[in-house]
């Protein structure tokens, strides 16, 4: 049967699960954004009441140098590049220092795969920290640095992720999935970790008990065919593992990219896609609205079409920035807070992994976990 807005609308007040179909239907131009953006805040005010959440963190990219080409990346560059760089453990730790000294409970920390730093470089980079700073969690690696190490050791992806838990990881974030669609995957990032691998990698890590995130960076050469699909491979693993915590839409920059002849997503297609993503993964609890890419505005206003997070307060981001991001490069505590609440929402800020944080109301830097979160938690 052909989908419609009414079969739809029937489905998300039963609670039924969108199929692939539907979700196709839904990104079409004709059916209006604003119904489909209510429908949506219907599933995110179910999951996620009115709390908007963020964090205060900081991310370190510990070098760009990298031996892939993404077409889609302006943050990497070639060993010998100038505007390579590699941080040393002193900077890595100076890092890690501000963080806490500025109150963030989260360091988020991605990179290049350098050609000649071994896999002991990006152990040892967590180890350090967790020794110096065993509060401050520590949110590294993606799936695709994980599986250049799998190349690199030879070791199973367990023995990787036992290692890295040893050292002190805390969870994962949600990068290199893009568009796992093949079509489109050998278009963008041909020699990078397939699909099959990144979802691997993401189940062993919800198996060994690591919370981790997931994203799609939509927006360039995919179309609605190639971003349903992905949703439904993510909606997948979640009913197997339920170690999703997270869903980030990630819009595409262009700017200093290989593809820099796209023209950016429109905030209509950024608002629909979060609508989409929030109706079809039923089962991820939080959607981030990621103000660093989606712009403060569009961010703000996706707290009503499905997304329940800002994200964080954000220190030190080189990804989007060196592909032309034009938001500042972070946002004070304050801002953040006036943004959930101009929303209409309630500001809760909240740990890596959504517990509740307490600040001392004398000094802020200091915090504690609260009370676990009541909902979507
Ligand atoms: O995988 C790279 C994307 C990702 C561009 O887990 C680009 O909490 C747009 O995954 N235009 C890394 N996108 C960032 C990421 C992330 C961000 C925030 C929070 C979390 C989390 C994860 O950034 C890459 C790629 O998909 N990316 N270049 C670009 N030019």
């Amino acid at each position: 049967m052909m989908p419609t807005l009414q079969a739809i609308r029937a489905k998300v007040e039963t609670g039924e699960r969108l199929s692939f179909d539907d979700g196709l239907f839904l990104y079409e131009p004709t059916t209006p954004l604003h119904e489909l953006g209510e429908l949506a805040n219907r599933v995110r005010e179910r999951i996620n009441g009115n709390v908007g959440y963020y964090n205060i963190n900081t991310h370190l990219n510990p070098t760009n140098v990298c031996v892939y080409r993404c077409t889609f990346c302006a943050f990497r560059s070639d060993l010998r590049d100038p505007k390579g760089y590699t941080m040393s453990d002193e900077q890595i730790l100076e890092r890690g220092r501000e963080a806490v000294d500025n109150g963030c409970t989260e360091l988020h920390i991605v990179g290049g795969l350098h050609h000649q730093k071994p896999y002991d470089w990006y152990v040892h980079i967590v180890r350090i920290l967790h020794d110096a700073y065993p509060d401050l969690h520590l949110k590294a690696w993606t799936g695709v640095e994980i599986n250049w190490f799998e190349y690199q050791t030879k070791k199973t992806v367990r023995e990787i992720l036992q290692d890295l838990l040893d050292a002190g990881l805390g969870s994962m974030p949600g990068g290199g999935a893009e568009i796992f669609h093949p079509e489109v995957r050998d278009q963008i990032c041909e020699h990078k970790a397939d699909p099959t691998k990144w979802l691997n990698i993401h189940r062993t890590a919800h198996e060994l008990g690591l919370k981790t995130n997931c994203t799609m960076l939509y927006g360039h050469v995919e179309n609605a065919y190639h971003r349903i699909d992905h949703l439904i491979r993510l909606r997948e693993l979640q009913d197997e593992t339920g170690g999703f915590q997270t869903f980030i839409p990630l819009a595409f920059h262009p700017e200093n990219t290989g593809l820099s002849h796209i023209k950016k997503p429109s905030a209509i297609m950024d608002l629909r896609t979060m609508a989409i993503s929030r109706l079809l993964l039923d089962n991820i609890p939080h959607m981030k609205a990621y103000w660093i890419m989606l712009g403060i505005g569009t961010a703000q206003t996706a707290l009503s079409y499905g997304a329940d997070d800002l994200d964080g307060t954000v220190r030190h981001e080189l990804i989007y920035h060196d592909a032309g991001a034009t938001t500042p490069e972070m946002l004070s505590v304050e801002d953040i807070r006036r943004l959930i609440e101009e929303a209409g929402r309630e500001p809760v800020e909240r740990d890596t992994v959504y517990r509740r944080v307490e600040r001392d109301p004398t000094d802020p830097s200091r915090w504690s976990i609260g009370d676990a979160l009541p909902i979507g938690a």
